[in-house]
Formats: structure tokens, C-alpha cells, sequence
């Protein structure tokens, strides 16, 4: 029997490419680069828990080659390939302190932010974990990026996504043009379009938050939490609650299915007033993905993520994303008007 002729993702990258005359190309190929890595990953996901069946001491596997963490080996994948591409000038990874510069030959013209493996205390336990991207166009004219080019507002991203390692692998992107969902099929290696043009729900479903932390929020937050959980059948409350602690598996549930996830401030950690998540490689693309989608993203101060101009690599924010009427909701309990 035949199969169906899927849409693979470069045909999409192409065909979204052909939306803007403009376009040289290098973009698709540095998402195309992309998919490669996300492919390399995957697979070495599939494989998480026989790397240590199959490791010497854990240090070696079958074939002699080092065992590497995943979360070290998902870093290292998109770091080399990405450094060769030809189409990035610098990179920043939530894994490393510092900018990362690339190849001198290779020296391009987008910036690429990355979380090579989101929710990595999930990774022994066999439970969801992901990488997500930011790309922006560099400001610098010529040689190696500079740092402040990968500081720019998350409104000025002309790309972001991620991949979600799960019960199948997805990969989910924007280049402004609409949100688009692909199913990884591994007996190919090809990713086929399964969820064209997503719209997340009007309303929420689930609400996603580590109530773990509740003695240590605002006032404010523990009011809206209690108000999500409180009956209320013409509104549709209570909300569902549902969080895995890894950020790419909440937010694509929560996309798909109608729902708002939290990482609110707290005074949890001094050194860590504004919550945990990264700005530049966690809030910001999910609010440019979020937006396509018709939801929305804030602080728990009331400004929109993406108008948020970073500061430093690795600066953390509050985040409130997900359906836009839920999100508007938290914000007037956040400043205190319900
Ligand atoms: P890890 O990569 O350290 O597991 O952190 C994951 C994460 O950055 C994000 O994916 C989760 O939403 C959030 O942290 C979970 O944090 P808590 O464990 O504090 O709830």
C-alpha cells in the first residue's frame, strides 16, 4: 500500500520562504541546519536510558565512544553544527556562560539563541524534555557577532521553536507566518507536517504552576491560583491543574490543548527575584510562538515579554503565557484590580 505524500518541513520552510520575495534563503537553510541537529538529538534521546545499560562504567559505550549527559551532548550537536552553517554569527546557549563565537570561514548573518535540552531533571525519569531556538538578524555589520547582537527585544525575533522529545518527537516554529507542528516519523528520519496553522483555544483548560512555591509568592499570585481553582461552572472553573516541570512539554500541551502556565516571581532564592525561566531562551521565543498562536505572554508585572529588552545572557523573567482571555485574567490579579 502506498503511504500519503506528507509535507516534509523543508518543503514547508520553502514554500513559507516564497511569502516573502525578499528572502535569500539562509534562512531556511539555518532552519534546515536546525533540523538536522533536532534529528541528532532525538535519536540519542530514544536511546537515553540504554546509554547506560551499554556504557563501560558509564563513560564509554558499546562502540568505544565517550557516554556524554544528554543535556551536554544536545549542546555540543547544535553548538558544532551550527558553527559551520554558514548562517549565524554568534550563538548563546542556556548551557554555557558566555557568548559562543563560530568558525571565521563561516560567518553569517542571524544570531541563534538555544535551550539545547529543556527540563533536564526529566531526562532520567523518562519524562518529556525538549530544545528551543531564537533567532534574530545581527546588528553588527561585518566579522564574528557581538554579544549585543544577541540582545535584542524577543519582537524582533524573525524565527523561533522547538522540539519536544515525547511520545513522538515534534518540531514547532514560526517565521511570523503562523505557527506549524511536525511529527517526527523515524522509520524515515522525517519530519511531516501534523499540525498546520495551530490557534490555541480561547480559553484554558489547565493551568500549569509549581504550587510547590506557593508560600513563597506574592499575595496577588496566591489569589489568582485560588481563583483558577474555585467553581465557578459559567466561567469554566475550576481549571484542570497539570505541570511536568519541563517548559517545552507544559507550553506545547498548553498550546494545543487551551491552557496558562506560570513561573511567577517569588522570594524563593534572593539571587533569583524574577523567577527562574530565561528570557532569551525560554520566555522570549514561546511569547513569539504564543502570539502567532493568539494567545499572549507577560511578566507578572504587567509588561508583554516580547517588548522586554534583555540585559544579559542569561536574565531571568517572570513568565505568564498562554490563552490570551486567561493571561488578561492573571494580569488584573497580578496588579492587584481583581
Ligand atoms: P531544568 O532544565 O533544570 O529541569 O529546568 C526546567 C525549567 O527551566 C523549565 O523547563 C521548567 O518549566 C521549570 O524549569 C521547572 O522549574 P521548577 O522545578 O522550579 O518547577
Amino acid at each position: 500500500m502506498e503511504r500519503p505524500l506528507g509535507v516534509t518541513v523543508s518543503r514547508h520552510i520553502h514554500d513559507c520562504q516564497t511569502l516573502h520575495p525578499e528572502a535569500t534563503g539562509e534562512l531556511s537553510s539555518l532552519l534546515s541546519e536546525l533540523v538536522v541537529a533536532a534529528k541528532t538529538i532525538s535519536a540519542e534521546v530514544n536511546m537515553a536510558g540504554l546509554a547506560d545499560i551499554l556504557g563501560l562504567s558509564g563513560k564509554t559505550n558499546i562502540q568505544g565512544e565517550a557516554v556524554q549527559r544528554l543535556d551536554e551532548f544536545a549542546n555540543n550537536t547544535i553548538k558544532r553544527r551550527m558553527a559551520r552553517c554558514g548562517y549565524v554569527c554568534i550563538m548563546a546557549s542556556e548551557e554555557e556562560a558566555d557568548a559562543i563565537p563560530v568558525i571565521d570561514d563561516y560567518i553569517g548573518k542571524y544570531t541563534l539563541a538555544y535551550d539545547p535540552l529543556d527540563g533536564s531533571t526529566n531526562i532520567d525519569v523518562n519524562v518529556n524534555i525538549g530544545t528551543i531556538f531564537s533567532i534574530h538578524r545581527r546588528h553588527s555589520q561585518i566579522g564574528q557577532g557581538k554579544e549585543s547582537d544577541l540582545l535584542q527585544k524577543g519582537r524582533d525575533q524573525i524565527a523561533a521553536g522547538y522540539i519536544v522529545y515525547g511520545s513522538s518527537t515534534m518540531l514547532v516554529y514560526t517565521t511570523g507566518d503562523g505557527v506549524h507542528g511536525f511529527t517526527l516519523d523515524p522509520s524515515v528520519g522525517e519530519f511531516f507536517l501534523s499540525h498546520p496553522n495551530i490557534k490555541t483555544p480561547e480559553r484554558s483548560k489547565y493551568f500549569s504552576i509549581n504550587e510547590g512555591n506557593y508560600n513563597y509568592w506574592k499575595e496577588e499570585t496566591r489569589r489568582y491560583i485560588e481563583y483558577v481553582k474555585s467553581i465557578d461552572e459559567e466561567t469554566g472553573r475550576p481549571l484542570s491543574a497539570r505541570y511536568i516541570g519541563s517548559l517545552v512539554a507544559d507550553f506545547h500541551r498548553n498550546l494545543i490543548a487551551g491552557g496558562i502556565f506560570l513561573y511567577p516571581s517569588d522570594n524563593k532564592d534572593p539571587k533569583k527575584p524574577g523567577g527562574k525561566l530565561r528570557l532569551l531562551y525560554e520566555a522570549a521565543p514561546f511569547a513569539y510562538l504564543i502570539e502567532q498562536a493568539g494567545g499572549r505572554a507577560i511578566t507578572d508585572d504587567g509588561r508583554e515579554i516580547m517588548d522586554i529588552e534583555p540585559e544579559s545572557l542569561h536574565q531571568r523573567v517572570p513568565l505568564i503565557i498562554g490563552c490570551k482571555h486567561d493571561v488578561d485574567i492573571a494580569e488584573k490579579f497580578l496588579q492587584g484590580k481583581m
